[in-house]
């Protein structure tokens, strides 16, 4: 065990305690006696001094040429990836996650920040013509000023990225609240920003409670912008209280993902990409593939091939590179996740393989759960519509094409979806068909690349994109700029008919 990180909050450029100087601890989920890192438990007056400091750099750092903001994040690029298998490991030690994912969520960083360094020799806007002689009509991105990032524990680097990047390089200042379990991740990607060179204020961290600091960042007067990744209940209150004080809000939330799997599909395929996208990440991922719909031809086959590989599956720590499904990430999350499990059990759904607590050796003291595959589920149970987060698939049968685009629609969500088929015709209709931002052809529900566009129709998201170009559009405001040179008064809609 190595000693605990001891993580501070950065504000103005500074490494500080909270004013109160209380703090928090996180810990490995892979062994629970385990202290990661202790953290500020900050408080108001915290979130005021990060605010004010972000409003105070928000001045110069918006007049600072769009391609040298770029550089700075290309420096951090360069940075994530001397330090990639550094980070990676604490991640895996701090979230639970297995190291080769680890890497791939700081690589997923690391992407991020090369594109939107890229963008900054770009950030087109528009050039038209006027309906008028002598005058240029034009579009220019402008900044918003403070945005308030509001991270989750299961991407604990990407996710801020995908937040901090593209509005740091349309030249807004930021404060990231990272979530209560991983703030040893924030702690190390915000030294990285650090190293960089960013001036003082421009990037901000402030450790603490969701209930406290989220909620005091959402409600300040001096923040502009909310960028949050969460559950669909915290959705809803940062809604609540930006509807009411007037600010911008991108909200990424929860999915149910569905992987459909025709009679006609390469089954092999569907097979792997089905383990992969319901337990890649223990199915902690708002990407992750919790239903699986299965045409009944080929049911009876596919389900007894999936459990022969999820049996092989090995569970441990994330930290050992040979295993493969790693902790939940806390107790409480645990604890969820069996609820559902017992929920299915009383809806009438039926347990096949796992479905309860991981026990053995080495894993006594950690928060284990063996991958769970449920048959038998019908799509109006609470475990075919809701989002568990943990690794747990639900079967449902269904016998045509039509029937299994309506139940994967059959849900509030719409962020990922799925079908394994080789007749391009139905691959077609399904990308007409299915409500979701996301959808695959032969290819698992999780797995989204830093340049394209991500997030979710429906109750998943408020209409906003993450990630991409489409992710300016978060952290920019268009102005439109009309320039006349005729020297005369020209009237728009009047002259010149
Ligand atoms: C998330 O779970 O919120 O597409 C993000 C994926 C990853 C990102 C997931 N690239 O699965």
């Amino acid at each position: 065990m190595s000693t605990p990180k001891s993580c501070q909050n950065y504000i103005g450029g500074k490494w500080q305690p909270a004013e109160s100087e209380a703090q928090m601890e996180s810990r490995n989920p892979a062994n629970w006696n385990e202290v990661v890192a202790t953290f500020p438990n900050s408080d108001l007056v915290d979130v005021d001094a990060a605010v004010n400091a972000a409003r105070q750099a928000y001045r110069n750092w918006r007049l600072v040429p769009a391609p040298v903001r770029a550089e700075k994040l290309f420096r951090v690029g360069e940075l994530l990836q001397q330090r990639q298998e550094e980070l990676a490991t604490l991640m895996s030690r701090e979230m639970g996650k297995a190291l080769t994912e680890a890497r791939g969520d700081v690589q997923e960083a690391i992407d991020c920040a090369f594109y939107y360094a890229g963008e900054g020799r770009r950030l087109f806007g528009q050039t038209t013509p006027s309906e008028l002689n002598n005058k240029f009509a034009m579009t220019v991105r402008m900044p918003i000023g403070v945005c308030a990032l509001i991270t989750p524990w299961n991407f604990p680097v990407a996710i801020p990225c995908w937040k901090a990047m593209p509005a740091l390089v349309c030249g807004n200042t930021v404060i990231l609240k990272p979530a209560k379990d991983t703030p040893a991740c924030a702690t190390f990607l915000t030294e990285i920003f650090a190293e960089a060179g960013f001036s003082p204020g421009v990037v901000n961290l402030i450790h603490g409670s969701g209930e406290r600091v989220g909620r005091a960042l959402a409600e300040h007067p001096g923040i502009d912008l909310v960028s949050l990744t969460g559950s669909s209940e915290t959705g809803a209150t940062v809604a609540e209280i930006c509807g009411r004080t007037h600010k911008r809000l991108c909200l990424e939330m929860g999915g149910k993902n569905a992987q459909i799997v025709m009679e006609d599909a390469n089954l092999e395929l569907a097979l792997e990409g089905a383990i992969w996208g319901a337990f890649g990440t223990t199915g902690q991922r708002c990407t992750a593939t919790s239903r699986l719909i299965v045409h009944r031809d080929i049911k009876a086959g596919f389900t007894a091939q999936l459990l022969q590989v999820t049996r092989k599956l090995q569970i441990g720590a994330g930290t050992d590179p040979q295993n493969q499904i790693g902790p939940l990430v806390n107790p409480s999350q645990l604890e969820r996740v069996k609820e559902y499990i017992d929920i299915g059990r009383e809806e009438g759904a039926k347990v096949l393989i796992g479905g309860e607590a991981a026990t053995g050796e080495n894993l006594e003291h950690g928060c284990f759960f063996l991958p769970t595959i449920l048959d038998a589920v019908t799509p109006e149970m609470r475990v075919a519509r809701e989002e568990i987060f943990g690794p747990v698939v639900a079967l449902i049968e269904v016998s045509s094409f039509e029937e299994a685009i309506e139940i994967l629609n059959d849900t509030p969500y719409g962020l990922s979806s799925s079908i394994y088929t080789q007749d391009v015709n139905r691959a077609f209709q399904a990308i007409r068909d299915i409500e979701a931002g996301i959808t695959y052809i032969n290819g698992p529900t999780i797995g989204a690349e830093v340049h394209l566009p991500f997030g979710g129709v429906k109750q998943t998201g408020n209409g906003h994109r993450e990630a991409g170009s489409a992710a300016l559009d978060v952290f920019s405001d268009w102005k439109t700029v009309y320039i006349d040179f005729s020297g005369r008064l020209q009237r728009a809609q009047i002259d010149n008919r």
